[in-house]
Parts: structure tokens; C-alpha cells; sequence
């Protein structure tokens, strides 16, 4: 039977008094076996940023090239230039996969690789202004900082210039990846050719600069320490207090199929369910601590909901083909009905709202006709 942890009592004073927590805090925290304890703390103070309310979006996801050089020993997607099953979409294909969505959903969601002939400036404008003309009500939640911080080296431009002309353009939201875990010795070890922490968090404080939100990840389950993930976080923290304009915290499991750290095998059902807890206990300025169903499995998602989550993602529209998470082993699958999330989420005695990238809301029957909501977050 589990008894109270009385470490607990003292950080749910910290937390009643809106005191930040501490690194030793976020050991208690992932350590203790008062599991309840820990929920309970998440979820109310889930219930202090976001009420009764949980959130989900209309969406559709493509990754646009899997042609990756960055050799990360996580990664089951990349792929190099001669392999057969390497994918890269014209820009045509991606518009085209983009509308045969329909019209009725409120956010683009693309990441892809280091890939030389697609990540450029000359690919990018004009597509995402071809979709600002076609879809203008659907936000455009693209690339990761590492694709940005390729992206900048490529064209010798300095973050802040490319920023400019990336937010011109219509870039809205930037996604969370290529975060991994800040710690060098992690970076060192298993992503030495990808962006280092002290340019990803610059990445993303010249885009909140620039009027454009972003997300942040960390990729747990491989070789990181606790005390490395909570490191993580708190420099997060300290990223949003400089620079506000982070979204959401979507912790990341790791996927063990098919690539060179399968040896650490899968996430346990109680690490994720602390990572969701534990997250949204440190990131006490972060509005949204986001539980993936196409990561995690839409069950544990439903209980990372008592765990201080409040957000499920997307439906990804359609039969769409998702690669980083499937080629790795995920056996979610391409697509969820807005009902199922919503049926989920009354089942857990939430509230559903539907949002698109910025967490402006809508009615669950929304059309693009009926024009934008006024009401953001
Ligand atoms: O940076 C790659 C991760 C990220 C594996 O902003 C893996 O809403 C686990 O940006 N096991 C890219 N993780 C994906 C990304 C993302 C994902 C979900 C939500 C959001 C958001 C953004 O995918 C990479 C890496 O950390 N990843 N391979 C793997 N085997």
C-alpha cells in the first residue's frame, strides 16, 4: 500500500504560495511513491492555468522529407539520399496533401530533416504563402529550431534575419522538437551534429521577439539522469521568464524500433505518467503541458489528464503517414476523430475545446465560414 510521502507536504506549500520549485523539488517529485500525492498536486495545478478545460485541435501532419544528415542515435525516420524508402515532396505535394484535408481544420503541423535540397528559403516562402492564400485560416506550426538553425547556416543569415522573413511569410507556431535533453554530455553522445542547447534556446526567444509562438520538448527514456531532465526544464523556465511565448511542453517518450539506442527499450506506463506530473510542477509559467496521443497511446493520454496534462493534439486529418513516431514503433495509429478526443476527455470530467496553434478557441462545429473566434486565451 502507498503512504503519504510527508517530502510532499513541503513543495505543495512552495506551490500553494506560487513559489517556483527547485531542482532537489523535482528529485522529491520523480522519486517518491506516493504516485497520488503527485497527481493530485499536477492536477490542480493544471486546474489553476487551464479550469476544467482540456484541449485538442483540428490539424494535419506531414513530414515533407525524411532525407536527414544529422545522424541523431534516437532517430528511426532519417533516411540519406540513395535509400529507396527516402521521401521528399515536392512543393506541390505538399500543398496537395495539405488540401485534401478538406478545409475544416486550423493547423499545419511539418517537421522534416536536415535535408539540403528542401530546407531552404527558396522551398519555404512561397509555399507558405501559397497556403496562407488557400487556407488563411489555418495556422502554420512548422519546422523545429534544428531545421531553422540549418536553415540560418545555409543561407549565412543571422537567426534574427531569417526569423524576420520566416514570420513574414505566415509562420505562426514553431514546433518543440530537436530539444532532446540540453545537458552536453547528452548532445554529445547521442546528437553532436544538431543544434546545441544555448542556440536552440536563442531560436526561440528571437521567434517570440518576432511575434511567433513556439513549443518546447525534451526526449526522455534514453541515457538522460533525473537531475539532466529537471536541468532541462528549468532552463526552460528560465527561457520563458526572459522571452513568454512558449505554448505548450510536450514531453517526448523515447521509441525504441529500429534505431541505435532500441537497447533502452520502451517507456514505463508510471515514468510517463511522472513526466506529465513532474513537468507541469517545474513549468509553473508554461500554460500547457501537452500529452500526445499518437506518442504515448490515447490511454495513457486519458490518464495523463489526472497527471497535469491538458492538451491531446491533433486528429491529423485523414489517412496521413506520420513517419518519426511510426517508423520507431508507435502503435498508434494515422488519425483520431474530434469525438473520440472529446468523449475521452467528458469520460476524465474535462471540459473539450477545440484550438488551433496559439490556443485561440472554437466551437466544436466550427467552419471556416462562420470566420474567426474572438476569444484567445
Ligand atoms: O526532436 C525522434 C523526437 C522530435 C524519436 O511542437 C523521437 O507540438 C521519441 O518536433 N522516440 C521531432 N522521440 C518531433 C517534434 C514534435 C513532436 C510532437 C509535438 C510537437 C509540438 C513537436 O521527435 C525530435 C525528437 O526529439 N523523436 N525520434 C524516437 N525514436
Amino acid at each position: 500500500m502507498t503512504t503519504a510521502d510527508p517530502a510532499l507536504r513541503a513543495i505543495e506549500c512552495k506551490l500553494d504560495e506560487g513559489i517556483s520549485l527547485s531542482l532537489e523539488d523535482g528529485l522529491t517529485l520523480f522519486r517518491t511513491s506516493d504516485i497520488h500525492t503527485l497527481g493530485r498536486l499536477a492536477k490542480t495545478a493544471k486546474e489553476r492555468k487551464s479550469r476544467n478545460e482540456v484541449y485538442y485541435v483540428l490539424n494535419r501532419y506531414i513530414n515533407s522529407t525524411n532525407v536527414c544528415y544529422a545522424n541523431c542515435t534516437f532517430c528511426s525516420f532519417s533516411r540519406g539520399e540513395k535509400d529507396v524508402d527516402r521521401v521528399r515532396m515536392s512543393a506541390d505535394q505538399v500543398v496537395a496533401k495539405a488540401l485534401e484535408t478538406g478545409t475544416n481544420f486550423n493547423q499545419l503541423h511539418i517537421v522534416g530533416g536536415h535535408d539540403p535540397r528542401q530546407l531552404s528559403l527558396d522551398y519555404w516562402l512561397p509555399l507558405m504563402r501559397r497556403f496562407k492564400e488557400q487556407l488563411p485560416h489555418v495556422q502554420l506550426s512548422l519546422f523545429t529550431a534544428a531545421e531553422i538553425d540549418y536553415m540560418a547556416r545555409r543561407h549565412r543569415l543571422s537567426y534574427d534575419e531569417i526569423v524576420a522573413q520566416l514570420a513574414e511569410a505566415g509562420l505562426d507556431n514553431v514546433n518543440g522538437g530537436g530539444a532532446e535533453v540540453f545537458s552536453e554530455r547528452f548532445r554529445r553522445e547521442v546528437c553532436p551534429n544538431k543544434v546545441d542547447a544555448a542556440h536552440w534556446l536563442e531560436i526561440h526567444e528571437t521567434l517570440h521577439r518576432h511575434g511567433v509562438a513556439s513549443n518546447a520538448t525534451m526526449l526522455y527514456g534514453t541515457i538522460e539522469t533525473l537531475e539532466e531532465r529537471l536541468e532541462h526544464l528549468i532552463m526552460l523556465r528560465e527561457s520563458q521568464r526572459r522571452s513568454p511565448g512558449y505554448n505548450a511542453f510536450i514531453p517526448l517518450a523515447f521509441h525504441p524500433d529500429g534505431n541505435a539506442l532500441s537497447h533502452h527499450g520502451w517507456t514505463s506506463g508510471l515514468d510517463d505518467i511522472r513526466m506529465f506530473a513532474v513537468s507541469r510542477l517545474m513549468l509553473d509559467n508554461f500554460d500547457h503541458i501537452k500529452a500526445y496521443w499518437m506518442i504515448q497511446g490515447i490511454k495513457v493520454c486519458q490518464l495523463a489528464l489526472e497527471f497535469g496534462a491538458d492538451d491531446m493534439d491533433g486528429t491529423h486529418g485523414s489517412t496521413d503517414e506520420e513517419m518519426i513516431y511510426h517508423s520507431a514503433g508507435t502503435r498508434s495509429g494515422q488519425y483520431v476523430d474530434d469525438r473520440e478526443f472529446r468523449r475521452l476527455i467528458e469520460e476524465a470530467g474535462y471540459v473539450p475545446v477545440r484550438r488551433n496553434s496559439t490556443y485561440q478557441t472554437f466551437p466544436h462545429d466550427w467552419k471556416p465560414e462562420d470566420g474567426m473566434p474572438e476569444r484567445a486565451l
